[in-house]
């Protein structure tokens, strides 16, 4: 009797600790932060995990300072081909935005698993994929275990009560313990071992953002080379700028866009005035993006854009064209500050953006450092950044810490900074307009920055 009841302590203790040892393998998935500038708005659009299928699908919507208040639109759509069968019901509802910054709660029903596209305000359509929930072999050995020690538990009580012979009971309880065994040992392997493959994945090749942006599911099936991608800009009203992601090898339009840094694609234009705009444009169609203006500027625009095609890693896309706006472009705005580098070795920036640490999370990160270079005597910015040999996107150096549930802390968390901080190797000399980038009482702030970088050693 002594054994049983420890048994079943133990068998108690383990079950209610259970669940932390294999969550890492067992809930796969993982939230979706995707940024979106629709219309006037800069939004950001938070799919929470899915636990079961069919249920709910939470949606966060966090807007920013000096948002428009009023009603946005949401459905989701199963739209994937193939394997996966049931009903194909959409869902849909609405979230009234408020005038207030902050985070805006919905929620959708999932039908089905695999691929799906959040619609919103029946323009920007969002693609990613519920996964199936798998059991690795390790976590189906780990409720086997416990299925058995329950079994054998109630076995050995019946034997203790009915069997005269009191030894005979051992027996079921020494399975007890062999079945807990393998289930705690299933359990903590489960952590270590890699998640199962997503059924669905297979079914349609042009989406991949699986509710699981940092699994670290096997890459391998994913490393064929991508082309490079052609953007074609065109500007409709002034106001209405439209991408064409366009394949460079088939020519076909690119849909196979992966969410990366929180968003589907970054867009960056440098205006004549220098004063940069981050974007994000909305999934019109496959390979259409659009994006509002908000008060555009006449004159030249340089344009970029950051995307990371599947399997094809992150490409920094520069518009051969950019775009310009009839009216004569405004003067350069001055930079706030001169950082001075030399050439060939890392140097790092260092801003503070804040008096105290407030800084929320922006695309996942608590700085961003955009710098366009070496610049060209030119006093038009947007004409200059266009002719500069390079563009790049540097992050603050410390990443977010996720949380635990496994998901990275979204922009509602004011708890970061008040420095911000990036290491970059520049390769060329010459004068550089950089631009430090931060969020603070949901508002975005943008430092311009000026880098004087002087010959050095040429990096290896
Ligand atoms: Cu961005």
């Amino acid at each position: 009797m002594r054994i049983t009841a420890t048994a079943l302590v133990a068998f108690l203790l383990l079950l209610c600790g259970a669940p932390q040892a294999f969550a890492d393998g067992a809930m796969a998935g993982a939230d979706i932060h995707v940024a979106q500038t629709l219309g006037a708005r800069e939004l950001t659009v938070v799919l929470r995990r899915v636990d079961a299928v069919p249920g709910p699908l939470r949606v966060n919507v966090i807007t920013h300072a000096g948002s428009q208040p009023g009603r946005l639109s949401l459905r989701l759509v199963p739209t994937g081909v193939g394997s996966v069968s049931g009903p194909r019901t959409e869902s849909a509802t609405s979230v009234e935005l408020r005038d207030r910054p902050g985070s805006h709660d919905a929620t959708l029903t999932v039908s089905l698993p695999g691929p799906q596209e959040l619609v919103i305000d029946n323009t920007a359509r969002i693609p990613f994929v519920v996964p199936v929930s798998v059991l690795s072999p390790a976590e189906r050995v780990t409720y086997g275990g416990f299925v058995a020690a329950g079994v054998l538990l109630f076995v050995s009580l019946v034997v203790s009560v009915k069997a005269r012979r009191s030894w005979l009971a051992l027996v079921p309880g020494g399975g007890v313990v062999a079945a807990l065994a393998v289930a705690v040992t299933a359990a903590l392997l489960s952590a270590s071992t890699p998640a199962p493959p997503v059924p669905g994945e297979d079914i349609d090749a042009t989406v991949d953002n699986v509710l699981d942006p940092y699994s670290t599911r096997p890459q391998s099936t994913v490393d064929e080379s991508r082309p490079p991608v052609n953007v074609l800009v065109s500007v409709q009203d002034g106001v209405e700028l439209t991408l064409r992601l366009v394949d460079g090898a088939s020519g076909r339009p690119v849909d196979d866009l992966l969410i990366h840094d929180s968003a589907l694609a970054h867009l960056l234009i440098v205006p004549p005035s220098g004063a940069l705009r981050h974007l994000h444009p909305v999934r019109v169609a496959p390979g259409e993006y659009r994006v509002h203006l908000d008060a555009p500027e006449p004159g030249y625009h340089a344009v970029s854009v950051e995307i990371a095609r599947r399997g094809g890693g992150v490409q920094l896309l520069r518009s051969a064209t950019g775009f310009t706006l009839p009216g004569t472009p405004r003067p350069a705005v001055p930079t706030t500050e001169t950082v001075r580098a030399e050439g060939g070795s890392p140097t790092t920036i260092t801003a503070r953006m804040s008096e105290k640490r407030d800084l929320q999370p922006w695309l996942g990160m608590v700085g961003h450092l955009i710098i366009v270079g070496p610049l060209p005597e030119e006093p038009e910015v947007g004409r200059a950044a266009a002719s500069s040999a390079t563009w790049s996107h540097v992050h603050h150096m410390a990443p977010l810490t996720r949380g635990g549930a496994g998901g990275l802390p979204d922009e509602t968390v004011a708890a970061y900074g008040p420095e911000v901080s990036f290491t970059h190797t520049f390769t060329s000399p010459g004068r550089y307009r950089a631009w430090i980038q931060a969020e603070r009482e949901y508002s975005l702030m943008t430092k311009p920055v000026e880098i004087v970088v002087a010959p050095g050693k040429e990096p290896r």
